[in-house]
């Protein structure tokens, strides 16, 4: 057993002042942060934390300590300095040690310190009896999800998080899928970089970005395909922002379905209609093809072609020539794109020429737009093709760059498998090797893990919910660090009827009240961020620890503690999951002298590093798929550090920036500049799809004539729980609206600031309009942002599906808005 990191080693990363920053950037930031604070109504303040920029750190002499920890909010994996006092939080400054943002924060870094102290943090376990919440002990509340677990172990489900830490994730991965050997796991990263997945796995065989943030330092062309990078990774689209303020040329080429900040700041806007971004890839294509200006060197020494099958289509496809490549691609030629896209010809010539030029470097950014996709599989794959067909690859700077949105989809989801068919290291439930791997780390008797995918998200609440499907096999459900009663789609149908359901039982463990804790049986107060140890991975394979600094209100606990409380109240049970092979818990663990530390006991918990074990673990699994991680220490004295990440020979451990790439990457063969060693035609080939263009799911109509897009905003986090409650954001956003464009309004006789009810075939909420406002939505669309539980625009979105990543569309669907006085008849 590794051994455990004692507290005083914290005072390691107690940080000295960094490198000088720009400060046109730094001042682009907090202009930006005191934009949003600067909306404060007088005579309303609440407590909140002081803003410290990262000069500003007191240093000897006072009372504060200083430790580092990763941002809690987005993907981009800022690091932030806390300075806590006590045993509070009492101040944030951006890390000046951080690669990531130098010092840098967005407004909801400034404030994330005040996501711990909003007046109403759950407390204490709470029971359903009838229409009323009690209060019950720890004891209790475990007991009563063990035994629900215990009647109908196949009928229980557990719903996660990208949110998650990296050992909660794999402790409910390993609880599940070697313990009750159930694989009905999945977090809410399937709403979120699904489709991600499919297009990494079809075109390289593995998943996650090859490139990494350093591509934005070096690139001279950057193209968002309908992401909005300036509000959503605000610091990494400084970074960017920042490089052109100091003379540097690069171009930026904004392609979206409106006009957001990212498109205010680029130097090219190009409007697509829904769903053309798959047309506009598929053009940029057939120009390299037609006029021969693709790289013929790199596609012949590094790629091959593939398409579906054309029965039965899997994510594999089948391979095709070039010929029948050159040949399917032929229809899309820039006057029929620009029909299906909206984007005129010639700019579709223009993108096309960029990168037929071998000296740019043209990176690619993308997020939502491109998952949340009924093709998004395909959308992905292509954008991947482009990249591979001009050879814009593999170099600093030429990278097609997916983002991830929350702090650890990638470390906890894609890393730690904890989708319903995936197991730790990016390996699969389906394979035999796979779960002889897991079953001989986890030392499980041989053939515990079970070989059948569970239920993917939309699939699992359809279960458990069934409003269509009878009573549905799914009885109990566990939901940790996310909020599906706000955020699935088709709310109607996936979640509202659980409230009128007594069959079925519902755990949700929360740091405050939520639409989701709302419906539940049973209520469980979590720690959250730095109440507790955790590790995130962020968007560019960063791996990144903190420590416990402070500690959780009242009988609040860890998620990851309650996965094991439950899992050994299932042992004393009884349960033969709970053993392993030679009969011992299968969360056993040992403190550095061998004496076995009972951690499912609160009191116990701390004595021991229980995430430095699980993650001691874990990485066991990295190497599998050269996913490799350092040991647990080494990410203690870093700022994160890029896997896969390799032992030198003096001892040192050197991470990767560029997978794939002769110059960076450990494992490609001495004297190859690319390889793609995890192909799937074993060739050390990437794959260079077509797909067909496809029409959205549903389109606007005479009775619902609106394409409907929803959203974030620079200021709020989702379901808007912890953000609604920091009161310089809440201020600043409070309320979400349906954006309009003002011929629509005119032509609707709406005004601004007039509540209207915003529906669909589904369901319909109310919203104020913003005519003209953050984002302009082109005529004949919408966008409304979901971080607002009083109006929940979920009744309203569609739960289509990708076929092969199962994630849902929320950025089109029709619909229609009206004045809150008249009625449809
Ligand atoms: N402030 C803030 N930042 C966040 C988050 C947050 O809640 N708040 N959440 C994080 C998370 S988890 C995520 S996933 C990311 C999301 O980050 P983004 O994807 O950047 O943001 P969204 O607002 O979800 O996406 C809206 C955009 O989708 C585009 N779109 C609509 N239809 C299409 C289409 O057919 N094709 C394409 N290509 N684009 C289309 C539109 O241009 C629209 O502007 O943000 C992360 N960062
Ligand atoms: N209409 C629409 N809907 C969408 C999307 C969209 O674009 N449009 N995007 C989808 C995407 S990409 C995403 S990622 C999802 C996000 O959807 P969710 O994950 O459901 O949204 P969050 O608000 O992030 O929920 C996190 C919850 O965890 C709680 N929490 C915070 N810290 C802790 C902790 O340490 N422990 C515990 N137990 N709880 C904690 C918070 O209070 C909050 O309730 O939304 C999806 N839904
Ligand atoms: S850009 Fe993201 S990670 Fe960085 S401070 Fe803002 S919310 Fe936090
Ligand atoms: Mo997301």
């Amino acid at each position: 057993m590794a051994a455990s990191v004692k507290h005083s080693q914290r005072s390691a990363s107690k940080d000295q002042p960094g490198p000088m920053m720009d400060t046109r950037r730094r001042e682009f930031l907090k202009s930006a942060a005191m934009g949003a604070a600067s909306s404060l109504v007088a005579g309303t303040a609440a407590p909140s934390l002081p803003v410290v920029t990262a000069d500003e750190i007191p240093t000897d002499g006072d009372q504060l300590t200083w430790n580092k920890a990763p941002c809690r909010f987005c993907g981009t994996g800022c690091h932030v300095q806390v300075g806590v006092e006590g045993n509070r939080v009492v101040a944030v400054a951006g890390d000046q040690a951080a690669d990531v943002n130098k010092g840098l924060l967005c407004v909801k870094g400034y404030h994330v310190g005040s996501v711990l102290y909003g007046k109403d943090r759950l407390t204490q376990p709470l029971l359903r009896k009838g229409d009323q919440y009690v209060e019950i002990q720890w004891d209790e509340a475990i007991d009563i999800a063990a035994k629900r677990i215990m009647d109908a172990p196949g009928e229980f489900a557990f719903y996660g998080s990208g949110q998650w830490t990296i050992p909660e994730g794999y402790a409910a991965n390993k609880f599940m899928k070697g313990g009750l050997a159930n694989n009905h796991i999945d977090p809410n990263a399937r709403l979120c970089m699904a489709s991600a997945v499919t297009g990494f796995l079809a075109t390289y065989g593995v998943d996650e970005p090859a490139g990494c943030y350093d591509d934005l330092d070096a690139c001279d062309v950057l193209i968002t395909w309908g992401n909005n990078p300036a509000e959503m990774h605000p610091v990494l689209f400084s970074r960017v922002t920042d490089r052109r303020s100091k003379g540097d040329k690069i171009r930026l080429i904004d392609i979206s379905t409106r006009r957001t900040r990212t498109s205010d700041a680029a130097d090219l806007y190009l409007e697509m209609k829904p769903q053309g971004d798959v047309a506009i890839a598929l053009g940029i294509m057939n120009q390299l093809i037609a006029n021969e200006t693709y790289n013929k060197d790199f596609v012949e020494k590094h790629c091959a072609f593939r398409a579906l099958e054309d029965e039965n289509p899997t994510l594999k496809g089948e391979a095709i020539g070039e010929d029948e490549f050159r040949k399917r691609i032929a229809k899309y030629t820039p006057e029929h794109v620009e029909a299906l896209s909206g984007v005129p010809a010639e700019r579709i010539i223009e993108l096309a020429k960029l990168f037929a030029d071998p000296d740019l470097r043209i990176t690619s950014l993308w997020c939502m737009g491109m998952n949340q996709h009924t093709q998004g599989t395909a959308v992905n794959s292509l954008v991947h093709g482009v990249h591979l067909l001009s050879g814009h690859f593999g170099q600093p700077g030429d990278a097609p760059t997916s983002l991830t949105g929350q702090p650890s989809a990638c470390g906890t989801v894609r890393e730690v498998g904890t989708l319903a068919h995936t197991l730790p290291g990016g390996r699969v439930v389906a394979n035999a090797d796979h779960r002889a791997h897991a079953e001989e780390y986890w030392n499980l008797p041989a053939g515990r893990v079970n070989p059948k995918p569970g239920y993917h998200t939309v699939l699992m609440f359809d279960r458990f919910t069934s409003p269509s499907t009878g009573e549905g096999d799914i009885k109990t459900m566990f939901v940790q660090v996310t909020n599906p009663g706000q955020t699935l789609p088709n709310l109607n149908k996936l979640f509202n009827d659980k409230k009128d359901n007594d069959d079925k039982f519902l755990i949700v463990s929360d740091v405050y009240p939520t639409a989701t804790t709302q419906a539940a049986d049973l209520i469980l107060p979590a720690a959250m961020w730095v109440e507790k140890n955790g590790i995130f991975g962020n968007s560019e394979r960063r791996t990144q620890q903190w420590f416990k600094m402070v500690s959780p209100p009242g009988d609040a606990r860890d998620d990851c503690w309650m996965t094991i409380a439950i899992a050994h109240r299932l042992f004393e049970l009884g349960h033969p999951g709970m053993k392993d092979k030679d009969g011992k818990f299968l969360f056993a663990m040992q403190d550095d002298d061998g004496n076995d530390v009972p951690i499912w006991k609160w009191e116990h918990y701390y004595d021991i590093n229980v995430d430095q074990q699980l993650f001691e673990e874990y990485r066991l699994f990295s190497r599998l798929k050269h996913k490799n991680l350092a040991p647990y220490e080494e990410y203690v004295k870093a700022r994160g550090l890029r896997w896969p990440v390799v032992e030198q020979e003096d001892g040192s451990w050197r991470e990767t920036r560029f997978r794939f790439s002769g110059f960076d990457d450990p494992f490609v063969p001495e004297g190859e500049d690319i390889d793609f060693y995890h192909s799937n035609t074993n060739d050390g080939r990437a794959q260079i799809w077509f797909h067909d263009y496809k029409a959205p799911p549903e389109i606007p109509d005479d009775e619902y004539p609106l394409w409907l897009c929803t959203g974030r905003v620079l200021e709020h986090w989702h379901s808007g729980t912890m953000t609604r409650r920091i009161p310089q954001l809440s201020r600043a956003m409070p309320t979400s609206y349906v954006e309009l464009h003002a011929d629509d309004a005119r032509r609707l006789n709406v005004r601004q600031g007039e509540t209207v009810v915003v529906e669909s075939r589904r369901g319909s909420a109310n919203f104020p309009v913003w005519i003209n406002g953050r984002g302009k939505p082109p005529q004949g669309t919408l966008f409304v942002p979901f971080f607002d539980e009083t109006r929940l625009i979920n009744d309203v979105t569609l739960d289509a599906l990708d076929p092969f990543s199962k994630q849902p569309d929320y950025k089109k669907c029709a619909a229609r808005i009206r004045k809150l006085s008249q009625d449809i008849t």
